[in-house]
């Protein structure tokens, strides 16, 4: 079984580095998708052992697809590359349950406190999260039109539960990001985040209504 990291990138040349090196230890690839960066992401990241491919797209899932389509891997991990703090010991933990075939997917969050780690990993709570391992069948089965801008982990996260895949969610004990607003400044970058919630919250209502249906018409048809 073939293992590949893959890191969505814009703009994150300070940090795309420290995830390329955390990667490197536990999988058999690992591949940068440089989405349109005009700083130094992709020598950062090729410096750093990665693997570099464009996609002139912009959209965080239009990277993840590319990425995909990029490697054969069996199982792919997929990190932001605005994480710091991140080690070798948290990508195995994310990679190594789906690799053994105890899930299918394992989604690894960050620590935001105590009370809404709890709530995060009860799974009371739907969390989405740009960290996560799984059987590239998952994502090679998502709608094409919902693997676009921020709507694929929402996707994913609908998919898993029409499906009732079996999924493990990994606290990320010291791993932090840096966020839109101090990455891309005030205005722009809430700008973006608006964008982001608002695709987020329709794809979190679409999605678990599409793939129950997907399902419930596939078991329809191949009685
Ligand atoms: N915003 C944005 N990020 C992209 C795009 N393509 C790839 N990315 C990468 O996708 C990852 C997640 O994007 P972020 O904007 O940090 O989204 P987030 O972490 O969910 O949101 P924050 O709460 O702002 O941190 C980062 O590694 C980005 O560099 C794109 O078109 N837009
Ligand atoms: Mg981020």
């Amino acid at each position: 079984m073939t293992t590949a990291a893959i890191i969505p990138a814009l703009d994150e040349e300070q940090t795309v580095g420290g995830v390329v090196s955390a990667a490197r230890p536990i999988v058999d690839e690992v591949i940068v998708v440089d989405n349109g960066s005009s700083d130094g992401t992709a020598t950062m990241a090729s410096r750093a052992g990665a693997r570099v491919v464009s996609e002139p797209v912009r959209g965080k899932g239009q990277a993840m697809t590319a990425g995909l389509e990029s490697t054969d891997a069996d199982v792919v991990v997929f990190l932001d590359a605005d994480l710091y703090g991140l080690e070798p010991d948290h990508v195995r933990r994310l990679v190594e349950p789906v690799v053994d075939g105890r899930v299918d997917m394992t989604r690894g969050i960050l620590s935001r406190g105590e009370v809404l780690d709890e709530l995060a990993t009860s799974g009371a709570v739907p969390y989405l999260t740009g960290q996560r391992a799984l059987r590239r069948v998952v994502f090679e089965s998502l709608e094409p039109e919902h693997r676009t801008g921020f709507r694929a982990e929402a996707a994913i996260e609908g998919l898993a539960g029409a499906y009732d895949l079996d999924t493990e969610t990994v606290l990320l004990e010291g791993v932090h990001h840096v966020t839109k607003e101090v990455k891309r400044g005030l205005s722009e970058g809430l700008r973006q985040r608006g964008e982001m919630v608002t695709q987020v919250v329709g794809m979190l209502v679409v999605a678990a209504a599409a793939y129950r249906w997907r399902r419930f018409l596939g078991r329809l048809f191949r009685r």
